[in-house]
This record gives structure tokens, C-alpha cells and sequence, in this order.
């Protein structure tokens, strides 16, 4: 994983401009018109995901962060830049233990349906927690990605609660499963929405994704 710093620089001065909430998709007939590329933020329950996406725009309350896991079963469309450069989703959470059976089959058909026939989704980033590692409820959205031939990356939450050795650990295991992968990127990010390592990257990881 490596930017340069104009890649850096640029992926900074988008974040930094306009980024507003534009719809929350409970079902696919509820999307937006696909006019800007996207890029989609998935992730159990919990991982960091709303606080990563507030991270990634410097906003606090952009994304709503709660201890109450499991909440939300939908898509939720964030433009960035004015005129709109590309949209952020943010893909409902997966993965709480106490989820009824129904609410586990509509996530899987909202987000199958979801990464199958968005022309204008460029890339998803699936976070995991640095402290776990993948399990196996991360991988049923991994092959969901790879049958759906959607490219994907890896990106490490909350880096900021284990040693760096443990750190350095789990990269690896991570890049190992991940070179397995047919549709997943080599390579991964690990990120901290409290200290901001990685986040910067991370910013110019999307930017890669979507004027891939
Ligand atoms: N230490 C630390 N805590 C974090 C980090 N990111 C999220 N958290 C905490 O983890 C919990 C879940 O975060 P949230 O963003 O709501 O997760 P989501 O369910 O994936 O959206 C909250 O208590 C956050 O404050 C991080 O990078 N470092
Ligand atoms: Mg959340």
C-alpha cells in the first residue's frame, strides 16, 4: 500500500470540501439514480465503521456512532464534493448475535442485490477489526463480493487497541487470506478513527477506487 503524496494531497482536499447525507435505502426501489461513481463501506456490526466514515470526512456526526449494534438495515448515500465527485455508502452492519432470522435474510438480499446490479459501485471496503481478525462472519461477504466479481480491500479498524506487533501479525494474516481472494486487493489498510493512523490512505484509497 503505497500513495504519493499528490495522491495524498488530492484525496485530502475532496474530503475537506462539501460531503452531505443524500438518502438512507431500506430497499433497492429506494436507491439513488446512479450518477456518480460509489464506494461502499461493509462491516460487522461494531467494527468502526461510523466512526471511520466520520473520521474520513472530519465530520462528527455525519455517521451516526452508537453502542447499539444492529440498528440499521440499509444503505445510506453520502455525496462528496460539489459538483458531486462520487458517493460513500454505507452498508448496513452484519453479524450481531441476537439478529432475528428475517432481518438476516433481508440483509442478505438487499446487499446481494445490491452488489450484483450496481453498475456504479467501483469498490467496497470491508473493515475488520484489528483485534479479531477476519471470522467467519466476515466471510460470508467476502464470497458474497468475490461471486459478485465487486473488487474489494481490506481495511483494519481500531488499530489503536492492540500492540503493533499484534498489529504487524494481523496484517499479515489478513494479506495472506486476502491474496486467496479472487476479487480482493493484495494489499490492506490499517486505520484508527481515535489516533487517524491510516486514514489519510484511506482517503486515497477511495479516490484510487473510484477514478478506477
Ligand atoms: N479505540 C477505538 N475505538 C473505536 C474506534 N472506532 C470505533 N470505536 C468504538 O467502537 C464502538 C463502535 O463504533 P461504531 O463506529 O459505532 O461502529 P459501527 O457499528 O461499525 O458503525 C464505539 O464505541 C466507538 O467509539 C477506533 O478506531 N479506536
Ligand atoms: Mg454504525
Amino acid at each position: 500500500m503505497s500513495f504519493t503524496d499528490e495522491e495524498i494531497e488530492a484525496a485530502r482536499k475532496l474530503f475537506a470540501g462539501p460531503v452531505a447525507f443524500l438518502k438512507s435505502a431500506p430497499k433497492l426501489e429506494h436507491l439513488p439514480a446512479p450518477v456518480a461513481p460509489e464506494v461502499a463501506f461493509a462491516g460487522r456490526s461494531n467494527v468502526g465503521k461510523s466512526s471511520l466514515l466520520n473520521a474520513l470526512t472530519n465530520r462528527n456526526g455525519l455517521a451516526r456512532t452508537s453502542n447499539t449494534p444492529g440498528r440499521t438495515q440499509e444503505l445510506n448515500f453520502f455525496d462528496v464534493g460539489q459538483p458531486l465527485a462520487f458517493r460513500l455508502v454505507d452498508m448496513p452492519g452484519y453479524g450481531f448475535a441476537k439478529a432475528p432470522k428475517d432481518m438476516v435474510r433481508q440483509w442478505r438480499y438487499l446487499v446481494n442485490d445490491f452488489l450484483r446490479g450496481r453498475d456504479v459501485l467501483k469498490r467496497c471496503l470491508v473493515l475488520i477489526d484489528s483485534r479479531h481478525g477476519i471470522k467467519e462472519v466476515d466471510r460470508e461477504i467476502l464470497g458474497m463480493l468475490d461471486k459478485a466479481a465487486v473488487s474489494y480491500r481490506i481495511v483494519l479498524t481500531k488499530a489503536d487497541k492492540i500492540k503493533a506487533t499484534d498489529l504487524a501479525a494481523v496484517t499479515r494474516a489478513t494479506e495472506e487470506e486476502a491474496r486467496k481472494r479472487p476479487a480482493a486487493h493484495p494489499d490492506i489498510i490499517a486505520t484508527s478513527s481515535e489516533g487517524g493512523m491510516g486514514i489519510a490512505e484511506l482517503r486515497a484509497a477511495v479516490l484510487e477506487a473510484v477514478n478506477a
